[in-house]
């Protein structure tokens, strides 16, 4: 589908092209260039993210798939009965089918909130089978952005979020305060929220989950200027471009890079981009944390830690945590 900046919207989803249209011409027009991770998850960028969860230097879905198996007893009870189990950013949802698994009997419903809606369509179709007791209530919202949730899950006694994957690694921290606060506000009273975070831990480890062998990880990165030709009339040339990703020890992140080979212009929705030869598009930061450091944030947002759990070489973390019902001095805020 061709859809320039200005022709007629023609999806149902509210303003989501014309979002697209001004964050990617927002980025590229700043110095430095940069653009929304988010947007790396089109249909084909999501499955490029599902064949990165695969690769063997790839380790956070493995050291977290891990953890919600050995742990599957300990994080259930932690679920209220009657429940509804909100994910946020769930993609194939194969991390909430170990949770459904072991909590089924007391979940009312699951709600997979994700920005691609095909793909969480298609998984909402292949649980409901396997779990039909849970009602299984998909939305294709932006979990960035405020959205609604279904009748069945509000009316449920308690909301419990679901925000694995390392995905609150995506946001700065001052963001992911915001996103917490956020989240309470949307899953309310009594709420419970599942998080889970990428740990600091060697350099060497951090690099080459970002720089596999395979070139999956180049490939999911320069999707994104596959998708800007394709959704904004876009010329970026694939050949002309390089995946970069390194670890930024200070600030405790991988950041990734489409750096241009050349000088080079470029042209998006009408405007003419140009590139110095080496200047980067900064597309994602991919943020690490420690126990502490995630516990600082959350309470921060008004969310009191409840258990953590780690896997053995200590790579990643599931945190649980409870809504505080006192609200947090302003001050702090
Ligand atoms: C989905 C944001 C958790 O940061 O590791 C994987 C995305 N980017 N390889 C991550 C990603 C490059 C991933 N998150």
């Amino acid at each position: 589908m061709v859809a320039l900046a200005r022709s007629p919207r023609p999806l149902p989803e509210s303003g989501r092209d014309s979002t697209f249209a001004a964050d990617v011409l927002a980025g590229l027009s700043a110095s430095p260039k940069h653009l929304p991770p988010k947007y790396f998850y089109d249909a084909a960028g999501s499955a490029l993210f599902e064949r990165i969860t695969e690769l063997p230097e790839y380790y956070p879905t493995r050291c977290e798939m891990k953890i919600l198996r050995d742990q599957a007893r300990e994080i259930a009870a932690l679920i209220p009965d009657g429940a509804a189990l909100i994910e946020f950013g769930s993609g194939s949802s194969k991390k909430a089918r170990i949770l459904l698994r072991a909590a089924a009997a007391k979940l009312a419903a699951y709600v997979p909130v994700d920005i691609c809606g095909e793909m969480i369509e298609q998984e909402a179709a292949e649980l409901r089978p396997d779990f039909p007791n849970v009602k299984v209530l998909p939305v294709t919202a932006d979990i960035t952005h405020d959205f609604v949730l279904p009748p069945e899950a509000k009316a449920a006694p308690r909301r419990v979020g679901f925000f694995p994957g390392s995905t609150i690694g995506n946001f700065e921290p001052h963001e992911a305060a915001g996103f917490l606060r956020h989240a309470g506000k949307i899953l309310g009273l009594g709420a419970r929220l599942i998080v889970g975070i990428d740990l600091i831990k060697p350099i060497e480890v951090l690099n080459a989950a970002y720089n596999d062998q395979a070139g999956v990880t180049a490939k999911f990165n320069l999707n994104l200027l596959t998708r800007i030709n394709r959704e904004l009339g876009g010329t970026f040339r694939l050949d002309c471009f390089e995946h970069h990703a390194f670890y930024n020890r200070e600030r405790q992140r991988i950041e990734m890079h489409l750096a241009s080979l050349k000088r080079q212009k470029v042209k998006v929705a009408g405007e003419t981009i140009d590139f110095r030869a080496g200047e980067t598009i900064h597309t994602e930061n991919s943020y690490k944390y420690s126990i502490q450091s995630l516990t600082a944030l959350a309470r921060g947002a008004g969310w009191r830690p409840l258990a953590a759990w780690t896997d053995a070489k200590n790579y990643f973390a599931i945190q649980a945590f409870e809504l505080t019902d006192e609200r947090p001095p302003r001050a702090a805020e």
